[in-house]
């Protein structure tokens, strides 16, 4: 739903607020939204999840080249083809190698890691918590392995574990009693552990930090007032990057727990979507983030009948969903478990 805006500065309120009325309006029959890289690549994990009820680098990267060159114009980052070319060239022996060299050996800190993780998410939550959800380690573990097979910089994978981090929150805790504040501050001391020992004055990523990103996010939620769109763009970011992206997205679900003032909708789900896009940038990417965390946490019910019906696949999706839940019932998964080897 985001992609028709994706790269635009300023997007008119009222021009927003019409593509929603039209797109709710179930006389007008719009054209579906075709899905972006983000679906693409959501749908392979959750679908190599399925398959494998575990995580496999190669069926996973296999499924994600198969997907990109069946349609490579759905919007990818412009980094991410050489991997899947690379990858197809070496007969996927190295799953990991091309990300690997990637940005001269730094690799990938875009958000394509962080777009496709939920399905990683959810089947962590499920399937390696041994029934101690307060242990992150399983999660962390299948998040970066997940990752690395095309986002190995750590910005990169640390923005899909953030996203990981947010959605296993969103599921574990209560809609009906729900701290914005309390949220962000357990997810900052995530972080603040992850960043522990990052050299300040690095030259390549000195103090690039989530955690200063998460303190603002925490900062605005303790605002009286709405910030400008402005200053959500130049401090938080709508970037392709990991940084200037994760942490927008996750302000965009907290946000929408309350009205806003510049979305004036009642429905939370349609409120969080649409504030994502309203701030422009990479509008697809941050509502699809932002979407994942707020679905894990109300449920499918929220999503608006007429959404689904103008998004590419949706009933496909639905499917997936369901199949990924079966896949993800708890077995033994000693490599992800902290308890394992
Ligand atoms: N790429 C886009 N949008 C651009 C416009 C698309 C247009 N609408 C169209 O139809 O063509 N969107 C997609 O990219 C983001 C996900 O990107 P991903 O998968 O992380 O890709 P990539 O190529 O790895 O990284 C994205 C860019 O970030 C910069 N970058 C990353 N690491 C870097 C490094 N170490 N050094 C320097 N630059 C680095 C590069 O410019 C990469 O190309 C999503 O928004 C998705 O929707
Ligand atoms: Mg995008």
């Amino acid at each position: 739903m985001g992609s028709p805006f994706e790269g635009e500065a300023h997007i008119g309120r009222t021009h927003l607020s019409n593509y929603f009325n039209q797109i709710l309006d179930p006389s007008i029959k719009v054209p579906f939204k075709p899905y972006t890289d983000d679906t693409a690549m959501t749908k392979q994990s959750a679908i190599s999840l399925i398959e494998n009820k575990s995580f496999n680098a190669q069926d996973m990267v296999k499924k994600f080249a198969n997907e990109y060159f069946h349609n490579p114009k759905r919007g990818y980052g412009s980094a991410i083809g050489d991997i899947f070319f690379n990858l197809r060239r070496t007969n996927y022996a190295d799953p990991y190698g091309p990300a690997s060299m990637q940005f001269k050996g730094l690799g990938s800190y875009g958000n394509g890691a962080a777009m496709r993780v939920a399905p990683v998410a959810l089947f962590a939550y499920h399937h390696c918590s041994d029934g101690d959800n307060h242990d992150v380690t399983p999660i962390v573990n299948l998040v970066t392995d997940a990752s690395k097979v095309t986002h190995s910089n750590k910005l990169g994978y640390r923005g899909a574990i953030l996203q990981a981090l947010a959605i296993r929150l969103a599921l574990l805790l209560d809609k009906d009693d729900f701290d914005t504040i309390s949220f962000a501050n357990e997810l900052i001391q995530y972080m603040t552990q992850m960043e522990v020992g990052d050299d300040p004055d690095d030259p390549i990523d000195g103090g690039k930090s989530f955690v200063t990103k998460l303190e603002l996010v925490k900062q605005y939620l303790n605002s009286t007032e709405e910030p400008h769109i402005e200053e959500i763009q130049n401090k938080l970011g709508v970037h392709v990057s990991a940084l200037d992206s994760v942490p927008t997205a996750i302000y965009c679900f907290l946000a929408a727990q309350k009205p806003l003032e510049s979305v004036p909708v009642d429905c939370k789900f349609h409120r969080c979507i649409h504030y994502a896009i309203s701030l422009g940038g990479d509008t697809d990417t941050i509502a699809s983030m932002a979407g994942a965390i707020i679905g894990a946490h109300m449920g499918d019910e929220v999503i608006p009948n007429q959404f689904l019906v103008h998004c590419e696949h949706s009933e496909d999706i639905r499917k997936i969903a369901d199949d990924l839940y079966e896949a993800s019932k708890p077995t033994k998964c000693e490599r992800y478990s902290s308890k394992g080897s």
